[in-house]
């Protein structure tokens, strides 16, 4: 029997999740034993993370496992990607953990992608391109200047900063680091030019490393230690490591803040379709390529919560059910959505500037949102399926928004695809998996697959016909073709 610990940071939650494994009947299960927000402060002028508060949750939390005398093989963390921290040759934290929705990188992004050449960017990391890329961050920082710049000693990852405080040891994991857009997609190390091209120095990082490896200890108060393991610290990674995926022909969604629609691939796809539709090249925890699609996902859902602070996000989709589909559609993607003061306004002035039905009533809002979401699910299917040549007649939701009833059935029904949901922890699971992978008690990733599946429910949503549902995709097609005004 073994016991792992995820710490699982989400952009708006943090879980604690205690898993134990019994090798005998191989069976997984997962209970959350600490949650705490997480949200973004607004630091001399910057949205940033409040990582004291992470950290001091982190600590919580397993200090307080240890003082229940929970016995713990190892402890694993993930988070989102991209977003790092610096440190000083002691060790000591340079500066905040600037947050990708921050708008450093407004200007500076496109600049320097042109300059570096997008063709020759995606060929050789094969990752999309995002403004909040961290080849990007690293630029505006450097250019930024920062008083403590010529003291950085060393870049880590959210996720392997906070390895580090619990251990003392620098790690950094292969998956997140091949968010940074600063990797080789085919040999997995650093590639110098674009580091020196973000103003960085190769030195600030070390060798990066695949899941399943030991990084340290934690020394617990009192005299435990226990072993802390290199997780699939990218969340989609370990969300994907997690999806019991048993065919090339089920395409994946982890659906969570972002909507995260993709494939897994033997070799990185950097063909014209591919770069043309911004598909990314993202390491996965198993070796093979996540080949996917950012999409903005429950955020937009998030967004419209905080003005309704009297409905939760169950009665919100309830009303969004008993509403006519299709009135209003919006690119979820549209740079408006990233950070907007308000998104009811954002929504509401992206469909009066397209023409549309303005949405006004909470109902209206999310089913406008989950309307585009599903049918921005579609689009992206068919990009994958052109890019990779792979028939997609199957969709897997993982994470959280697996939980979301209305959105699983428009899924089914406007990518007219059956859709398999489950599991909701996925993130947190795959951590777990690949911590029991390098404890040795699970042999490999997809051994894993196979526990996963047997250990946790699905559900099942088949295709519906719908009349509409033509006239909406041309309708969603043509959206992007409207002028938008984002001022
Ligand atoms: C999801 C995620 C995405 C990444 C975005 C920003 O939580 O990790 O994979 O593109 O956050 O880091």
């Amino acid at each position: 029997m073994y016991q792992v610990v995820a710490i699982d940071l989400g952009a708006t939650s943090g879980r604690v999740m205690l898993a134990c494994f019994e090798s005998a009947t191989q069976q997984l299960t997962l209970q959350q034993v600490h949650r705490f927000a997480n949200q973004l402060v607004e630091r001399g002028g910057q949205l940033c993370w409040d990582i004291e508060h992470l950290e001091d949750e982190i600590f919580t939390a397993l200090n307080m496992l240890v003082a229940k005398g929970e016995l713990i093989n190892s402890i694993g963390i993930d988070s989102w990607g991209v977003d790092f921290v610096c440190l000083d040759k002691h060790g000591n934290r340079l500066g905040e953990a600037v947050s990708y929705r921050d708008d450093r990188t407004q200007t500076i992004s496109r600049k320097l992608c042109d300059k570096l050449g997008f063709d020759r960017l995606y060929r050789q990391t094969g990752i999309q391109f995002q403004p909040f890329n961290t080849l990007f961050q690293l630029s505006a920082l450097t250019q930024a200047v920062p008083s403590w710049l010529d003291d950085v000693d060393k870049i880590l990852m959210i996720p392997d900063y906070f390895h580090y405080r619990l251990t003392g040891q620098f790690h950094w994991d292969y998956t997140n680091a091949t968010t940074t857009g600063m990797l080789g997609c085919r040999d997995g190390n650093w590639q110098a030019a674009l580091v020196q091209a973000a103003g960085a120095s190769a030195s600030w990082f070390g060798q990066p490393v695949k899941p399943g490896t030991k990084i340290g200890d934690w020394q617990a108060n009192g005299s435990q230690r226990i072993a802390v393991m290199a997780s699939p610290t990218h969340d989609t990674a370990a969300a994907i490591a997690a999806a019991p995926l048993m065919s090339d022909s089920t395409a994946y969604i982890s659906s969570g803040t972002w909507s995260l629609i993709g494939i897994e691939s033997e070799q990185p796809l950097t063909n014209p379709v591919a770069k043309g539709a911004n598909l990314t090249n993202e390491g996965g925890a198993n070796g093979r390529f996540r080949v996917l699609k950012n999409v903005m996902g429950m955020w937009l859902i998030e967004g419209i919560l905080k003005h309704f602070p009297e409905l939760d996000i169950c009665q919100l989709c309830e009303l969004a059910a008993q509403k006519t589909g299709f009135i209003s559609l919006v690119n979820p993607n549209d740079s408006c959505f990233i950070h907007p003061d308000s998104m009811v306004a954002a929504i509401q002035n992206y469909c009066q500037q397209t023409g549309q039905r303005v949405p006004q009533s909470p109902g209206a809002l999310v089913r406008c949102v989950l309307d585009s979401l599903a049918l921005s699910y579609r689009q992206c299917l068919g990009q994958l399926e052109k890019a990779s040549g792979q028939p997609l007649t199957e969709i897997r939701i993982v994470g959280g928004g697996s939980q979301n009833q209305l959105l699983n059935q428009l899924c089914a029904d406007i990518c007219q695809r059956p859709v398999l949901t489950g599991p909701v922890e996925a993130s947190a699971l795959g951590n777990v998996g690949y911590q029991l992978i390098g404890l040795g008690a699970i042999t490999d990733g997809q051994a894993l697959r196979q526990i996963i599946a047997h250990s946790f429910s699905e559900h099942s949503f088949s295709p519906r016909p719908n009349a509409e549902l033509a006239a909406a995709i041309q309708r969603f097609n043509q959206l992007d073709l409207l002028p938008v005004n984002h001022s």
